[in-house]
């Protein structure tokens, strides 16, 4: 792969793990962050490798560890970081936070039903092949998105409709902090997916040139054949489940997992890679304009207003709260890290 290549994916790669890394590190004390954080730091490889195909009709619909994907979109990340602050400014006016990320004018949208997304794929899909778009609709779930009803169905109509969908499955091998082989009898998605007619793809490697490779032969194949294809990705989250929290240490539930992927973190792989063909200046260069771009996207989120309550009733469908939803309106709301209501719990 071309130096140039393997720089831009770098570019979005750094991008992406520099801003888990410091919003992991802000978030306490700080405690202006309101959301629950599913962050992804050590998955990034997949999202960042995809970001050179995208193209802005392609649509992403990504499970609830979505900052990879929505950075590879290349929506902003001020409206990331000012959603994460529940702020006006941010992607969806700071309702929705990082369970819901989505930034409609990209078409990306997240959601944390799981697999919930995988379904709403067939649609955008299905309105792609009808206007006869070149487009492909991108949608991603964990291991233990597999587990869903949904995800069967999904696969079925997309297999019998020949919809240009590429299904991505992150496999971290743990559904919270539940082990694969503590929950399912048949982790084999290979024959679960062919046996729907749909093509398969492993990437177990985590050298980016492999990762590339294989993205690109799955995306060549819906374009040249207009059918699914559907990608099992082995990979690493190398943060807690939902943060900004590590939850290793209290835990204790992967230790082998994590040491075992010690040596293959992708990114640390590229970095070295990168130094060795190209010349450390230039990655400096690089980082240090993703780090200014996440440091003024704090800057500006902690400044920004939140949404007014009156204008947030307008997304009230139902036209129904109780009072206790007020309370929770005002910005001024204390919270406290060492709360232990205020510590999440996995979910
Ligand atoms: C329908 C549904 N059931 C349960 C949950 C709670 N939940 C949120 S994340 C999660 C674990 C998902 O694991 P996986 O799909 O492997 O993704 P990962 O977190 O490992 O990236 C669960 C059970 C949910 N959001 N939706
Ligand atoms: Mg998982």
């Amino acid at each position: 792969m071309n130096k140039n290549l393997l720089k831009k994916i770098y570019q979005i790669m750094h991008l992406i793990r520099f801003s888990q890394e410091h919003l992991i590190n802000i978030y306490h004390p700080e405690d202006k962050m309101k959301c629950p954080i599913h962050f992804c730091k050590g998955q990034e490889a997949l999202a960042s490798c995809l970001s050179q195909f995208l193209v802005k009709d392609d649509y992403i619909l990504s499970h609830h560890r979505s900052h990879g994907y929505y950075i590879s979109k290349k929506c902003p990340i001020d409206q990331m970081v000012a959603e994460f602050y529940g702020k006006r400014s941010g992607s969806n006016e700071g309702l929705a936070g990082s369970q819901e990320l989505s930034y409609s004018k990209n078409n990306f949208y997240s959601g944390t039903i799981l697999s919930g997304m995988f379904s709403i794929a067939l649609g955008t899909a299905y309105v792609q092949k009808i206007y006869n778009k070149r487009n492909i609709t991108y949608t991603v779930i964990g291991d233990g998105g597999m587990e869903e009803g949904i995800v069967y169905e999904t696969l079925n109509l997309a297999s019998l409709k020949s919809l240009p969908i590429l299904f991505i499955c992150e496999n971290n091998r743990y559904s919270v902090h539940t082990n694969i082989n503590e929950r399912t009898k048949s982790s084999n998605f290979k024959k679960k997916v062919e046996s729907f007619d749909i093509k398969y793809i492993k990437i177990s490697e985590y050298e980016i040139e492999s990762i590339f490779k294989k993205l690109k032969e799955a995306i060549q194949y819906i374009k040249s054949n207009a059918k699914p294809v559907f990608i099992e990705y082995d990979t690493m989250r190398t943060c807690g489940h939902v943060g900004p929290e590590d939850d290793d240490k209290e835990h204790d539930y992967r230790k082998l997992d994590l040491l075992k992927w010690k040596n293959k973190d992708s990114f640390i792989d590229l970095r070295k890679k990168l130094i060795r063909i190209s010349n450390i200046k230039s990655i400096n260069l690089i980082e240090k304009r993703n780090i200014n771009i996440v440091k003024s996207a704090v800057t500006k989120a902690q400044k920004a207003k939140t949404l007014n309550f009156n204008t947030s009733l307008k997304y009230n469908l139902i036209k129904k709260f109780s009072n206790k939803v007020k309370s929770f309106a005002k910005p001024s709301i204390d919270f406290k890290s060492n709360q232990k209501t205020t510590k999440l719990n996995p979910y």
